[in-house]
């Protein structure tokens, strides 16, 4: 049975070294719970970091540690302490966590820990090449290893690899001041599908795909290379089951049974039947909005002053990354903030802020959870937010308000919560005050839909969702029509050519012989093509049409003086060696003064975007245009165009990043019919880029050698990747003879 291959930067494992003593104990978290049946499949393998240095480890310990986890279903990737330095607290959590939090402020970009970075992602490859089989699934998780999808995809082609991003995607104009925006992206799209907690961080990716890489999007399909990639969101749940339980079972414990921590908050709860207890539980981390939150409490406890003595904030703050210099600020702020407000307000009998800076086993967070009329999640930037999630899972009696930030990703799902902007004090301190005076039953009525929605889409179900999606990936491969032009089928193909006695050879120009420019205009054929045809062009029996959407007075230029033929305006028309150029078809022309002008609206509107007037048709490009906006406009400019074409007989392509109006009568398939039906061939290759090169391909014989050059949807036999395999494939066209 095929397995998955879990790839993670810590393993779901507790690996503790004690005098010389290894003890591994599994990790209980949502990922490992969520991934637990992913895992067990199959004998899936998890790979990761075990969290001990190779400086901790010597020989004879590493391969207990290896045995240790391998028993668990794991392998470990060794890294030493530069690694981790570099790769995890430099670059992963100085570079991309606050970049993608949008903490611009606090990026570093530093070469030395992108050097880590790569060079640690190749550590995690090389783990996953050493167990994958074929068949295997790989899923990888996370902004550590947004390298490893590309580094695998170029060793198993075969492979279908998932990518989870559990943090946000920025917007484009955060992502574009990255120096290495390109090899991220790259090496993300190495998976086959990639999963978002919302749909918000899938439209930021799938817009700096647009952008930066300026790759094909249609809907949440990227078109690289010769692969389909699926983007989609996928909104991380929890384990529903285990906290409802813990809570469950947590509400009918004794006294005797009750943790100390619990006691106290008793303690508060006996105050008085109108004392709030408000809950935060977040690691200290600078995207969770921590000061804020104090600040806002602070603002909170002066403008409804009818509260003190009744509210307090019980604030959970989890040390983490304790070694990288804002978070040690960060520590220091809040330590003050905590200080400053309970100075200010604190009587004999109340403290407004009860801080813990510590982790608290899981009963103690069932404790909190529990005992809580209000939490209080004030994320300036968040992922999703699985406190949030869990604080209503525990709410047995449906009862208890969730305040939660517009920013987390959470807020997307749970619009029953009552939602704030986290720079917003007087927002904040107003919806406090409603939460505190909110009816019970409005809470169970919220709550109950919260919990519906929550049970239904467990941790459980995200995992599967996301295999099963993955699953549907290999589907989407095979519905491509057109067969890769392999080696193989090469090979058979120039065998046919050396056999044949009369050949014709049908070339498109633009995206075939020569790769695009910005500017048409600076697309002339350069000399290595002139030789490469010229040389073509004097094999026996050899006919060579290029055939164009260009003007004739272009090719003219170009091509005037060689011996091959030229079909140029899209089939209007064509040039056969020695001879004069001759019309194909007798077009009029007097359609164009009216569209003209309505292009120029186009043009003035769509920055990057021109018109090129040809003889018989008018094209509008917009290759250097927004994509976004050259997609609106395209559709604006369709239906505009609709009402106008009909009486002329015109119809619109849509090429390749250009629009072109030219008469329906006229395309490239009726003018290559005419030349084929003057002469038998028993050798034809027929090859073109766009969509104006499909009239070719559905005239040619069946036999013919039809070629797309791009991987998109076609009537072609064969697709081959790029102009430069054309130039290729024209080399050992040539080396034939
Ligand atoms: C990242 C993204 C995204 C917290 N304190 C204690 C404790 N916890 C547990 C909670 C919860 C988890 O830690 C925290 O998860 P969050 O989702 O809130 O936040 P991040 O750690 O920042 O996680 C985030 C997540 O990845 C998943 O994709 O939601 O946006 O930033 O489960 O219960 N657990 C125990 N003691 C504690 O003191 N035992």
């Amino acid at each position: 049975m095929n397995k998955t291959i879990i790839v993670s930067n810590r393993l779901p494992l507790q690996v503790k070294l004690d005098n010389n003593e290894l003890e591994v104990v599994p990790s209980v978290g949502g990922l490992a719970t969520g991934m637990r049946s992913v895992h067990k499949e199959g004998d899936g393998v998890w790979i990761g970091w075990s969290g001990l240095t190779e400086e901790e480890l010597d020989e004879s310990l590493e391969k207990r540690v290896d045995e240790a986890v391998a028993r668990e279903g794991c392998a470990a990737v060794n890294l030493n302490s530069d690694d981790i330095d570099n790769y995890y607290y430099g670059f992963s959590n100085r570079t991309l966590w606050p970049l993608f939090h949008y903490f611009m402020e606090f990026t570093e970009f530093e070469n030395t820990y992108w050097e880590a970075y790569k060079r640690v992602n190749e550590k995690f490859a090389e783990v996953v090449l050493e167990n994958i089989e074929e068949g295997d699934n790989v899923w990888i998780h996370d902004y550590q290893l947004l390298l490893l999808p590309k580094l695998i995809k170029d060793k198993h082609p075969e492979t279908s690899i998932g990518f989870f991003l559990h943090i946000p995607f920025p917007s484009y104009e955060i992502f574009r001041s990255f120096p290495w925006r390109e090899e991220i992206l790259e090496g993300m799209l190495g998976a086959d599908l990639l999963g978002f907690h919302t749909y918000d961080y899938e439209r930021h990716f799938l817009s700096s795909v647009k952008r930066i890489l300026r790759l094909d999007v249609k809907f949440n399909q990227i078109t690289y290379h010769d692969r389909i990639i699926k983007v989609d969101s996928f909104p991380m749940g929890i384990d529903y089951a285990k906290f409802e339980n813990a809570a469950k079972k947590h509400m009918e414990q004794t006294e005797k049974e009750k943790s100390d921590l619990q006691k106290r908050l008793d303690d508060h709860i006996e105050e008085g039947a109108k004392s709030t207890l408000v809950l935060s539980i977040d690691r200290l981390d600078y995207t969770k909005g921590i000061p804020n939150r104090i600040r806002a409490f602070e603002y909170f406890l002066n403008k409804y002053p009818e509260f003190k003595q009744r509210v307090r904030l019980v604030m959970l703050a989890v040390p983490s990354r304790s070694n990288v210099p804002q978070y040690q600020r960060l520590k220091r702020e809040t330590d003050e903030l905590v200080g400053r407000v309970n100075g200010e307000f604190a009587t004999v009998s109340w403290t407004p802020i009860w801080y813990f800076y510590r982790s608290l086993p899981f009963d103690n967070l069932i404790d909190l959870y529990t005992s809580a009329d209000v939490a209080l999640i004030t994320p300036v930037r968040d992922g999703m937010n699985l406190v949030a999630k869990e604080y209503v899972a525990t709410r047995t009696k449906q009862d208890g308000v969730l305040i939660l930030s517009e920013m987390a990703g959470a807020s997307k799902e749970m619009n029953e919560a009552l939602l704030i902007n986290p720079n917003n004090f007087e927002e904040i301190a107003d919806t406090l005050k409603r939460a505190i005076e909110m009816p019970v039953a409005e809470q169970q009525s919220r709550n109950a839909i919260l919990q519906k929605r929550l049970r239904r889409y467990s941790v459980e179900k995200w995992a599967s969702e996301f295999m099963r999606s993955l699953q549907e990936t290999k589907k989407i491969k095979k519905r491509i029509v057109s067969k890769r032009l392999t080696k193989k089928r090469k090979e058979k193909m120039f065998k046919a050519y050396k056999n044949a006695s009369s050949r014709l050879l049908l070339l498109d120009y633009d995206g075939t012989l020569t790769g695009f420019k910005d500017n048409p205009q600076s697309a002339f054929p350069d000399e290595d093509l002139f030789t490469l045809l010229d040389s073509l062009y004097d094999h026996d029996n050899t006919d060579i049409i290029i055939v164009s959407g260009r003007d004739k007075e272009t090719f003219e230029k170009w091509f005037g003086d060689k011996n091959y033929s030229l079909i140029t305006d899209h089939g209007v028309w064509l040039k056969r060696h020695h001879k004069d150029w001759e019309p194909l078809e007798r077009l009029k022309t007097e359609w164009m003064d009216n569209i003209r002008p309505i292009l120029e609206t186009f043009v003035d509107r769509t920055p990057g975007t021109f018109i090129e007037e040809k003889k018989y048709s008018l094209a509008w490009h917009y290759r250097k245009a927004d994509p976004e906006l050259a997609q609106i406009r395209t559709m604006e400019l369709q239906t505009v165009l609709t009402g106008l074409i009909a009486n002329d007989d015109l119809s619109v392509l849509d090429g390749n990043k250009v629009m072109e109006i030219k008469s329906s009568r006229v395309n490239k398939g009726t003018a290559v019919s005419r030349v084929l039906a003057e002469k038998h061939y028993d050798f034809i290759f027929c090859i073109g880029d766009d969509w104006t090169d499909e009239y070719m391909f559905e005239e040619m014989p069946s036999d013919a050698y039809t070629v797309k050059v791009g991987f998109k949807k076609t009537k072609a036999r064969f697709y081959v990747n790029s102009n430069e395999e054309v130039r290729e494939m024209l080399s050992s066209f040539n080396e034939l003879e």
